[in-house]
C-alpha cells in the first residue's frame, strides 16, 4: 500500500516536472472585466428621449416633459430583438444631452415622472432592467455629462448634481456592464431658461478622475467607457469601421473625453501602458435617435454584416444603435433588416474547417502549448513558443483538398497583445499562395479572402514583442465567393 502511494507521488511529480511553464505576461493585460467585456463582442444602443418626439438628433432642453409619450413602450420588445439578433446587451440613453431623465430622478423635475406617460408613473430604465433579466442580456447606461437643461450646467453644482444622478443609475438598477461617457461638450442650450452658450473645458472641468471612482465603488465589474478610456475607448469615426491596426492599448494619461484624438483611436497605441480596447458605435439608420423620415434609409442585411467584419472583424466591439419609435418600439423594418443579418451571419460561420485537424508548428514551447490547442475549441489553450522566438509558423492539414475563404484568428491575451504582423497562406496545387498580410490581432480577427481549394492553411507570424501566443484559429466556407 505504502509502496503504491510513492510510486503514485513519483508518477506525479514527474509528470508535473516535466511540463513547461507558460510564458510571463508582456506589457498591459485585460482587467477580468475587460475580458468578460471582450466576450460580449455585440450589442445594442438605444437613443430614446424627447427627441424622438421632436424629430431632433440634439434637443436643446427646453422641451417640455408632456412631449414624452412612447404610448406602447415595451422593453420586452427590445430585449426580444436584441437577443434574436444575437446581441449580448442594451445600453440605453438614461440622459442624453438634453437632460431628460429616462427614470424619475430625485435630483431634477426634467424626467419621466412629469410626463403624461403612465401618468408620471414610468421608468423606462427599470422596465428595461426587466426585459433584460427576463432575456438574459446585459444592461448599460449612458449618462450625457452636457446637460443643456440644467441650470447649473458649466458650474461645480453641476458636478453633484450629475455625479448624484450617476449613483442612482448604478444602486438602483441592478448590475451595470458598462457606463458610457459620450464626448460631446458644451454649447448652446437652455440651462434653465438662461438661453446661452456655456463652454467647458474638456479637460478640467468634470474631474472623471472622481467620477470613476464612483463607479468603481458602486459597479466594480462595470467597464467605462468614453473616448479615452478608461476601459474601453472610442473608436474615432460613427461610420462602423475599427482599424486593422488595431492596439488594444493606450497612453489615456494624456487623454480625455471630448478631446481632439480620434485620428489615433482606431490604431491605439502599440507601446501604450494600458490595457483601452475599441469600441465601434454606430446606427442602424442615419440618426442616433428616431426619425420618421428615415424609415426607408435602415442598414440592409448585407450592410450590417459588413459592419460585423469592419468591427468584431478588426478586434473591437460592435454597438449598434436600434432606436425606439415614437410609440416606444422598435419599428419593423429595423426588424427584418436584423433577423436578415442573423440568418446571414448563421451561414457565414456554419461551417467550421479547421477544428481537430492535425497541426504542424515550426517552434513550440513544450507540453501544454503545443499547436492543437489552437483548434480545440478551447480559448484557455494556446500555442507559442520559447520566450526568446518572436515568430512561427501554424500549419493545419485539412486532410484533402477543401473550399474555404474566411480565417478567425485570437490572441491569448490574458498575456497581453503581442503579435505586430502575420500572414497566410494556403497550399494548392503543390504551392503556397499568399492570402492576406496583417498586423495586429488582438482578441479576434476575422478575415475575408477569395475562395480558394487549399490542402493546408499557414498562419505566419512574423514579428511579435514576444514569443506568440495565438489561442484559436478557425476557418470558414461561407457562401458565395
Ligand atoms: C455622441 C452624441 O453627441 C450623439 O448624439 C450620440 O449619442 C453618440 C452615440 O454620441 O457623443
Amino acid at each position: 500500500m505504502k509502496k503504491a502511494l510513492i510510486l503514485l507521488l513519483a508518477i506525479i511529480s514527474f509528470s508535473a516536472s516535466s511540463q513547461v511553464a507558460p510564458p510571463a505576461p508582456y506589457g498591459p493585460v485585460p482587467s477580468a472585466s475587460q475580458l468578460a467585456w471582450h466576450e460580449m463582442a455585440f450589442y445594442m444602443f438605444a437613443h430614446l428621449t424627447v427627441n424622438t418626439f421632436t424629430d431632433k438628433e440634439w434637443g436643446y432642453g427646453d422641451e417640455k416633459e408632456s412631449v414624452f409619450i412612447p404610448a406602447r413602450l415595451d422593453c420586452r420588445q427590445w430585449a426580444r430583438v436584441a437577443k434574436e439578433a444575437g446581441m449580448k446587451g442594451i445600453i440605453i440613453t438614461a440622459k442624453h444631452h438634453d437632460g431628460f431623465c429616462l427614470w424619475p430622478s430625485k435630483y431634477t423635475e426634467h424626467s419621466v415622472k412629469n410626463s403624461v406617460w403612465k401618468n408620471g408613473k414610468g421608468d423606462v430604465i427599470r422596465e428595461l432592467r426587466q426585459a433584460c433579466d427576463e432575456y438574459g442580456l446585459k444592461l448599460g447606461i449612458y449618462l450625457s455629462p452636457w446637460d443643456r437643461n440644467s441650470p447649473v450646467y458649466g458650474t461645480p453644482e453641476y458636478l453633484v448634481y450629475y455625479r448624484n444622478q450617476l449613483k442612482e443609475l448604478l444602486t438602483e438598477y441592478g448590475d451595470i456592464f458598462e457606463v458610457w461617457f459620450d464626448g460631446a461638450n458644451g454649447g448652446d442650450g437652455y440651462y434653465g431658461g438662461k438661453r446661452e452658450v456655456r463652454k467647458i473645458d474638456n479637460k478640467t472641468f468634470y474631474d472623471w478622475t472622481n467620477t470613476h471612482k464612483i463607479v468603481r465603488e458602486l459597479q466594480p465589474s462595470a467597464v467605462i467607457f468614453s473616448d479615452a478610456g478608461p476601459d474601453v475607448r472610442w473608436v474615432g469615426n460613427e461610420s462602423g469601421l475599427g482599424s486593422l491596426t488595431n492596439w488594444c492599448l493606450l497612453k489615456r494619461d494624456d487623454m480625455y473625453p471630448g478631446g481632439d484624438f480620434a485620428s489615433i483611436l482606431g490604431e491605439g497605441h502599440e507601446d501604450g501602458k494600458y490595457w483601452v480596447p475599441a469600441e465601434v458605435d454606430v446606427s442602424i439608420r442615419p440618426g442616433w435617435f428616431y426619425h420618421p423620415s428615415q424609415d426607408s434609409l435602415v442598414r440592409t442585411p448585407q450592410n450590417l454584416m459588413d459592419l460585423y467584419y469592419s468591427s468584431i472583424g478588426r478586434n473591437s466591439n460592435l454597438i449598434l444603435n436600434v432606436p425606439p419609435d415614437r410609440d416606444g418600439l422598435i419599428h419593423n423594418n429595423d426588424i427584418k433588416s436584423l433577423k436578415a443579418f442573423r440568418d446571414l451571419l448563421t451561414k457565414e460561420f456554419e461551417r467550421e474547417l479547421a477544428r481537430g485537424k492535425k497541426v504542424d508548428v515550426s517552434v513550440c514551447r513544450g507540453k501544454g502549448f503545443e499547436g492543437s490547442n489552437v483548434n480545440d475549441g478551447n480559448p484557455e489553450t494556446y500555442w507559442t513558443a520559447n520566450d526568446s522566438e518572436k515568430s512561427g509558423d501554424i500549419i493545419i492539414d485539412l486532410g484533402g483538398e477543401t473550399e474555404v475563404n474566411r480565417i478567425l484568428i485570437q490572441e491569448y491575451i490574458k498575456l497581453g497583445q503581442r503579435v505586430q504582423k502575420f500572414g497566410v497562406d494556403a497550399f494548392i496545387n503543390g504551392q503556397w499562395k499568399h492570402l492576406i498580410d496583417g498586423t495586429t490581432i488582438g482578441y479576434k480577427i476575422i478575415r475575408k479572402f477569395p475562395l480558394e481549394k487549399a490542402t493546408k492553411i499557414k498562419v505566419s507570424i512574423g514579428k511579435s514583442k514576444a514569443c506568440p501566443c495565438i489561442s484559436s484559429i478557425e476557418l470558414f466556407r461561407a457562401p458565395g465567393v
